[in-house]
């Protein structure tokens, strides 16, 4: 089927690029030198922020060192941190013992981070997390009903964040209860969702419900759209039933006209969400531009002209002109005429990245290559017709990465300050690349310098199961906002005095850790009592970290300076138990420890 009038479809299945033989001209800027050696003592350029896919955390590590310095829990249960453990967490994490991280994004203002909040998807219970960066802490988890696969995730970049939109990537049954049951078994009654959440309150402003999935999500840098790729548009549930087509489409949801449904009271309350209708011939809320066939990834350019769409399964990214979208929503051009390029990129595109130099990097799966393409060359021989195509003008370098890659990003690509410095190309496949650890390897990051006009392998750094996504920004604008100790009195519950209340059978204790002592040396309870532990860490020095764990009970969590952590149990074994600091604090930590009696 011919789908871009004008533009010729990927035509270049099969064409074999000459790898490593740049055909473009040396650009200007960056040196193509740089070492990632950070020596003792010395600290790195980047914080970056990796999801952890489904060991549902964030990971913070130093770039270009790539030493991971610290993972937040997020999703998962986390034993060392006592995430999970404590009455805090489980109030946000509601009973779920496990997520799936893929998407980190930070908040932003005029089209940069901000350094207030990163945001996370989690697409196995259909969640989004909010991070507060003065503490890299979890502060907010949203659960979010009508969807399965809460896949792609986007703050809105201009002129702040105000929306972060949540894509579901799996078509499902609205409302999936009892009152929709004929649905269950019906894939026609299934829908994608498109979510949009209210950064600041971390509630649902609305949803979008569409017959396609939606996969990937960007938004622009002028506070007017989101946008998301399809790969099912054919509303298919098995693999065959998802390449029937042989389109799929970038969906594009214009912000004035959901206000707008949102005003005149468009919408439908489903679970408590307002969810306006955005299927095709029910609303003019979405465009549709057909794009070849099951897409992956989109980014959009850090000038903001453009958006970029993997293929996927064709070897071409789609580069579509954001300024022609009004144009195409008044009927005036045809969707696909918001598309200005099509040039081949080798197999399997899955994601691109930009240098802020006019190039789009993207992360090739089948061909397990890095593959640097200048934009405007793709547009210029876009115009001049296929035997211009056909050479690959716009191809500059293709660096080989060990194996299979996912993701890519380079410093900052996702704001309008990209910088063009370096990029880490997140290889879902490890094999050779270290020490056999036997059967269930770990994922590749690969650290590639971009500086120059060739991509530059540096390091390969191994990764746990398993970073999706990342990005990475400069240590200045996130170092001045991370606090060493808390605001002991942001926390209500914050213990100043040390004592054991009783109510009945419930039991308070409220107690100070400060190394190397706890503020009680023995409490006593009853058998049956229902305990709350409170503890306040009350050593102001720097990374001075107390661990609170009780002997055969299982509670284990750790406080840093000036935290408070609470956790509530049925005292149900009789005994003496102690309490035990587990972090090594003190010279005497062995000695920090005292008496839990749980008397007959
Ligand atoms: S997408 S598989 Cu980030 Cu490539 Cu989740
Ligand atoms: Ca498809």
């Amino acid at each position: 089927m011919q789908l871009l009038g004008g533009v010729g479809v990927a035509s270049a299945v099969g064409a074999i690029l000459p790898k490593g033989v740049p055909t473009a001209k040396a650009e200007k800027g960056g040196k193509g030198k740089q070492s990632n050696e950070v020596l003792p003592g010395q600290l790195d350029d980047y914080y970056g922020f990796w999801s952890g896919g489904h060991s549902g955390e964030i990971r913070v590590i130093g770039v270009p060192s790539m030493r991971e310095i610290t993972r937040i829990p997020v999703f998962n249960t986390d034993v060392a941190s006592g995430w999970g453990i404590t009455n805090e967490s489980q109030a946000l994490l509601r009973g779920n013992a496990c997520g799936d991280t893929h998407h980190v994004h930070g908040s932003y203002v005029n089209g940069t981070y901000d350094a207030k909040y990163l945001f996370v998807n989690d697409k196995l219970n259909n969640r989004i997390a909010r991070i507060r960066i003065d503490y890299l802490e979890v502060d907010a988890i949203l659960d979010v009903p009508n969807i399965q696969g809460a896949h792609g995730l986007f703050p809105q970049r201009y002129p702040k964040t105000e929306w972060i939109v949540l894509n579901s990537e799996f078509q499902s049954p609205v409302p999936n209860d009892e009152s929709n049951a004929a649905a269950f078994t019906d894939p026609d009654k299934y829908y994608g969702m498109h979510t949009i959440i209210d950064a600041e309150k971390m509630e649902i402003v609305c949803q979008v419900m569409i017959d396609e999935n939606c996969d990937l999500a960007a938004t622009d840098y002028k506070g007017k759209y989101s946008m998301t790729t399809s790969y099912n548009i054919e509303k298919g549930v098995t693999i065959s039933q998802m390449l029937a087509s042989d389109f799929d489409y970038m969906l594009v949801f214009h912000w004035g006209k959901v206000r707008q449904a949102l005003k005149n009271r468009k919408y439908k309350i489903v679970n408590g969400v307002k969810v306006v209708d955005g299927r095709e011939g029910h609303s003019d809320i979405v465009l549709r531009i057909p794009i070849p066939k099951n897409p992956h990834g989109i980014n959009v350019t850090p000038d903001g002209k453009y958006a970029v769409c993997c293929g996927k399964v064709s070897p071409t990214v789609t580069v579509v002109e954001l300024d022609r979208i009004d144009q195409a929503y008044a009927g005036k051009i045809k969707p696909e005429d918001c598309i200005v390029a099509q040039p081949y990129v080798g197999l399997g595109p899955l994601h691109t990245t930009f240098d802020g130099r006019g190039n789009g990097i993207t992360s090739l799966f089948i061909d397990s290559t890095n593959v640097k393409w200048n934009i405007q060359k793709a547009i210029d021989a876009e115009k001049q017709g296929e035997e211009a195509k056909k050479k690959n003008p716009h191809i500059v370098d293709v660096l080989d990465v060990h194996y299979q890659v996912g993701h890519i990003m380079a410093t900052m690509a996702e704001t309008k300050d990209a910088d063009g410095k370096w990029l880490v190309s997140l290889n879902k496949v490890s094999k050779d690349r270290f020490l056999n650890v036997g059967p269930l390897k770990g994922e590749n990051d690969q650290l590639v310098d971009i500086s120059g006009r060739k991509l530059r392998l540096v390091h390969d750094s191994p990764a746990y199961l398993e970073p999706h996504d990342c990005i990475m920004v400069p240590r200045e604008i996130i170092e001045p906002k991370v606090k060493s100790r808390y605001d002991m009195f942001e926390n209500p519950n914050a213990v100043t005095e040390n004592g054991v209340e009783r109510k009945g059978k419930k039991v308070t204790i409220r107690m100070t850790a400060n190394a190397p002592v706890f503020g009680l040396q023995e409490v006593k309870v009853k058998k049956g009592d229902e305990v709350t532990l409170i503890v306040t860490n009350h050593d102001e020095i720097s990374d001075l970290t107390n661990g609170v764990a009780i002997s055969n009970y299982n509670i284990n969590f750790v406080l840093a300076p000036y935290q408070t952590k609470s956790v509530t149990f049925t005292a149900d074994k009789e005994g003496m138990y102690w309490i035990y600091c587990t972090n090594f604090c003190h010279a005497l930590h062995l000695e920090m420890r005292m008496r839990f009696i749980v008397e007959v």
